[in-house]
């Protein structure tokens, strides 16, 4: 297999708005990010992605930019942004920009332009349609909430929007679009940026019939005409000869609804298109009628197989990021693990074992590392996201669902229970902020922060740095292939990893259970390379402890 840099990295991801504030005001910013750059080191990754930085009305928390060249006042500048380029490059941490192009916000002038006439240069930028007997274009439900149109009384016609009516989607159909956006993205690259997390990118190219969509609960889904839609790769192609190929960066993309076979064109070994793809399968398990409202548990069996699935189609032909949360999933800990005092410490260091030991590059979301917690608030006016404030107005009101169920499936799914501060200490806000935060802080950092965590040797946070360093002397971890080992087990996610130099035996138990298993004779003789209990004695049949996770290998 090709070396390459990006499929040996470990990527950090910081959501900026609540990572570290720097001057009271209560939001995080670029130069708090700055300030810990050392304690990035100090854990070992080597990448950082920043969620949108850039000037922003603020409608979905910087998922809607009004300008691709500027950096929003709440963060800085560009020469505090320049001085993180080259902080972060002194320490050998290579920096990703969100590319957020499939929309823009409706206050980018460029929309503010396109809605003024018919004939307006920047009208194509945009995608407008006449609406039908009075109502929208089409039936497509939108992803927060309503119809995916808005109509613009200016010249009585409708724009698409698929998230928020504030985020229209650009018409990636109109070339002069398109080459404006590859401009940006060689302005950003010759700024030094190391490469790109691009946004829904997926979504990008529409069937331009925009028919009906089969009718769910209250709207249509149109997914079919703009998941991967006719001209995706042709798109992604031009962006590459245009942009991409020309700089030695990393490239992922959001691929909402890619498929495995799907994956192999966004990010397959020939480096047309992407480096890797990030999918949604496994943290989708046990949506149910209303998609992630639900209360439901995940479903282990199903996991696994979409995992399994996963390791197994893209050997050798694509690469896959592997991530079990980010600022749109609730803390993993939480919905993957067990978030109890008693388990949660060691169930943290369970997930992170099953994640970074699967072949693909790993990402970590800031607070993963000390094992935050989902929030749980009990107030709906603590929530922020437009994603969450949007469906409980929705689903409440069109009788869906009551509001305490709501409020239930809020506490377990709702994106806010990953973007509360960063608990750095357990001095006043988590030594996030002297100020007042802008979203509330989540109660529990006298017991999660990461200043103890650093002081106490067998803490979560130790051990993901343990696990990160692992990495560099086993490159089995990036190439070995993957065999499932208890394929059936309901409580067991076992597996090896397999190169001519080294096998790496892998046993994960994702119950509070203990379990019986059977070890193999020959792993045995292995090394234990890491483990999250200490002193073990393994034998040939063995009870795995609550969370119980260890890696062996055949090496010395
Ligand atoms: O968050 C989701 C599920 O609850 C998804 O529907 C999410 O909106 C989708 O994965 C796309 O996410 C990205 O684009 C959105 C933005 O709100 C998300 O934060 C971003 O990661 C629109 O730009
Ligand atoms: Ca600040």
């Amino acid at each position: 297999m090709k070396r390459q840099w990006w499929k040996e990295a470990v990527v950090y991801q910081i959501y900026p708005r609540s990572f570290n504030d720097s001057n009271g005001d209560g939001i995080g910013d670029i130069n708090g990010i700055i300030e810990k750059l050392d304690y990035l080191k100090e854990l070992g990754i080597n990448v950082i992605w920043i969620s949108p930085l850039l000037e922003s009305p603020l409608d979905d928390n910087g998922y809607d930019i009004s300008d691709y060249q500027k950096i929003l006042s709440d963060y800085g500048t560009m020469q505090d942004y320049e001085r993180l380029l080259e902080n972060a490059h002194k320490r050998g941490i290579k920096i990703l920009m969100d590319l957020v192009v499939n929309h823009s916000s409706d206050e980018h002038n460029w929309f503010v332009e396109s809605r003024k006439s018919l004939d307006n240069p920047y009208r194509d930028y945009y995608i407008w349609k006449d609406g039908k007997d009075g109502k929208a274009p089409n039936n497509w439900g939108a992803f927060f909430g309503g119809s995916t149109w808005e109509h613009d009384p200016q010249t009585d016609m409708y724009y698409l929007h698929l998230f928020s009516k504030k985020q229209p989607d650009l018409n990636w159909e109109c070339e002069k679009l398109r080459k404006e956006i590859y401009d940006m993205m060689n302005f950003w690259c010759e700024k030094g940026v190391d490469g790109f997390r691009m946004d829904v990118i997926s979504l990008i190219s529409k069937v331009q019939t925009f028919p009906d969509g089969e009718v769910g609960k209250l709207y249509g889904d149109g997914g079919k005409y703009f998941v991967h839609g006719p001209k995706i790769h042709d798109y992604l192609q031009e962006m590459n000869r245009e942009v991409l190929s020309k700089y030695d960066i990393m490239t992922v993309g959001e691929t909402a609804g890619v498929t495995t076979e799907e994956a192999e064109k966004y990010a397959g070994n020939d480096q047309k298109e992407l480096n890797m793809v990030f999918h949604f399968e496994h943290v989708d398990v046990g949506n149910g009628p209303l998609g992630k409202w639900t209360t439901e548990r995940f479903d282990f069996v199903k996991f696994k197989e979409i995992i399994i699935k996963w390791q197994e189609e893209l050997y050798n032909k694509a690469w896959n990021s592997l991530y079990l949360g980010n600022h749109d999933q609730p803390r993993s800990v939480t919905r993957f693990g067990n978030d109890s005092d008693e388990f949660r410490e060691v169930s943290a260091k369970m997930l992170v074992t099953f994640n970074h030991m699967l072949q693909g590059t790993p990402y970590i979301y800031q607070g993963e590392e000390i094992g935050m917690t989902n929030v749980y608030f009990d107030n709906l006016e603590d929530y922020n996201d437009i994603e969450s404030l949007r469906y409980f107005e929705e689903l409440t009101s069109e009788g869906l669902i009551s509001k305490e169920e709501m409020m239930e499936c809020l506490k377990l799914r709702g994106r806010d229970n990953s973007r509360t501060p960063m608990h750095w200490d357990n001095t006043q806000n988590a030594g996030f902020s002297s100020g007042k935060t802008w979203i509330k802080m989540a109660s529990n950092f006298d017991k999660i922060n990461a200043q103890e965590q650093q002081s106490r040797e067998n803490s979560v946070l130790n051990y993901y740095k343990k696990i990160i360093k692992l990495r560099g002397k086993h490159e089995v971890i990036y190439d070995g292939k993957f065999t499932p080992y208890m394929k059936s087990s309901e409580e067991i996610f076992a597996f090896t990893r397999e190169t001519n130099e080294e096998t790496l035996f892998v046993m994960c138990n994702f119950t509070e259970n203990e379990i019986s298993v059977e070890i193999p004779e020959k792993y045995l003789e292995f090394n234990c390379i890491i483990s999250n209990y200490d002193g073990n004695t393994l034998a040939n049949s063995y009870i795995l402890k609550p969370y119980e996770a260890f890696v062996l290998s055949s090496k010395n």
